[in-house]
């Protein structure tokens, strides 16, 4: 059936509150407007970004319920609204949340990866025209991330797409559109780790994890993975950590003293940030060598959240950054991304813990919550 034009119904999981679980509804889509492209989303996977919202730990403030969270997805164009040219129906493709408008100062600089352009429309749920695509039983349903890919339809700016590999397994490389590409590129892109230089990562997730994955394709020599949870210890190794430690483990004594006292004093060259909580930002921080050591931070707090730090720490030359979707563009490094995966040199398959349908999400979220599960990958049928 030529559905192109024509709303169309389908299921998504919709957060109609926050602290509440997904619930499983019949959506309308409507058809894609100019500049826009409508998506059957094949797969989508668990990001704890995600998680943040429903627990309304961030951005409560701005955002508006219901809305369809998911931004981590990979699908199949359905049909594109007027002036689209990118992307035609039947393409496979990979929705950014991170979009790449090529236009704004942002973009246009290589100094930052982070376009400007849908910033405001996309932070308040909303298509770049101020409307929104879906609704349930007659109500509005707000989008998240400019994805919402928690629903068997979607609808995206043409800003906010990128075409890829049609080979490329969408039940895999849907992982690309955030946690990977975040935790690999702050490594590569953001602290651009190099050879033989030591690093530790501050959690263990699919975001720390590929950043793990990231030093050691850099060459670090030495990659410390600490997590709370001792399980993480295979996976960090397997992925490159030579080391494990468990904060738990140390008693009284805090882990950057601990990291300290094994390196002589001397402290870490690269500390990556990927949990998004103030006081393992700031053990990240003092984990660095006081002179040319680089945290990153890539997890995010509460908005009103504060960092301190003596002002000393800073004075010899130790650096604090952040780093948004791995300091990659997204329509320009995302494709070659997915032919890393492709070409074998980048290793997605293992942080998927596991494949579920769309109704299992609630207890993947429950697994997240308690540290356990990378990622949760949705199969729609
Ligand atoms: N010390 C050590 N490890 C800890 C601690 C702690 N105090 N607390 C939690 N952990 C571990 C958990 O056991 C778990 O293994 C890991 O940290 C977190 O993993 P996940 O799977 O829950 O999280 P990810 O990898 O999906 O996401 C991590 C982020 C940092 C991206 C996320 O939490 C975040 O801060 N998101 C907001 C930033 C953002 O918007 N990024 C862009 C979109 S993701
Ligand atoms: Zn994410």
């Amino acid at each position: 059936m030529d559905t192109a034009g024509k709303p169309i119904t389908c299921k998504a999981a919709v957060l109609w509150e926050f602290n509440k679980p997904l619930s499983f509804e019949t959506i309308e889509v409507a058809p894609p407007k100019a500049g826009e492209v409508r998506i059957k989303v094949v797969a989508n996977s668990t990001c704890h970004s995600d998680l943040h919202v429903i627990d309304g730990a961030l951005w409560e403030k701005r955002m508006q319920c219901p809305l369809i969270l998911g931004h981590e997805g990979a699908g199949i164009v359905e049909s594109v609204g007027e002036g689209v040219t990118e992307v035609q129906a039947g393409d496979h493709v990979i929705p950014l949340w991170n979009p790449q408008c090529r236009e704004c100062e942002n973009c246009k600089s290589n100094k930052t990866n982070v376009c400007s352009k849908l910033r405001d429309t996309q932070n308040a749920g909303l298509m770049p025209d101020k409307t929104t695509r879906f609704t349930c039983n007659g109500k509005t349903v707000y989008h998240f991330m400019g994805c919402s890919t928690f629903s068997e339809y979607t609808v995206v700016s043409d800003l906010s797409i990128c075409k890829i590999n049609p080979e490329a397994p969408l039940d895999k490389v849907c992982v690309i559109g955030c946690g990977i590409s975040t935790g690999y590129g702050a490594a590569i892109n953001s602290a651009k780790v190099t050879e033989g230089s030591s690093c530790a990562v501050f959690g263990l997730g699919a975001v720390g994890l590929s950043a793990v994955m990231g030093c050691k394709a850099a060459g670090a020599k030495t990659i410390i993975a600490i997590d709370i949870n001792p399980d993480k210890a295979e996976i960090a190794k397997k992925l490159g950590a030579t080391d494990f430690m468990n904060p738990k483990d140390l008693g009284q004594i805090p882990i950057e003293g601990v990291i300290l006292q094994q390196t002589g004093g001397r402290g870490i060259d690269f500390t990556f940030e990927c949990i998004g909580n103030a006081a393992t930002m700031k053990s990240a921080f003092y984990s660095c060598h006081n002179a040319w050591g680089v945290c990153t931070i890539v997890g995010v707090t509460p908005p009103t959240q504060e960092l301190s730090i003596i002002t000393l720490a800073i004075v010899a030359g130790r650096k604090l950054q952040g780093s948004v979707f791995g300091g990659y563009k997204g329509k320009d490094d995302v494709p070659k991304l997915v032919e890393q995966y492709m070409n074998k040199e980048l290793n997605i398959d293992d942080f998927i813990s596991q494949n579920i349908k769309l109704e299992e999400v609630n207890e993947a979220f429950d697994t997240m919550r308690q540290g356990k599960l990378a990622r949760s990958v949705v199969k729609f049928e």
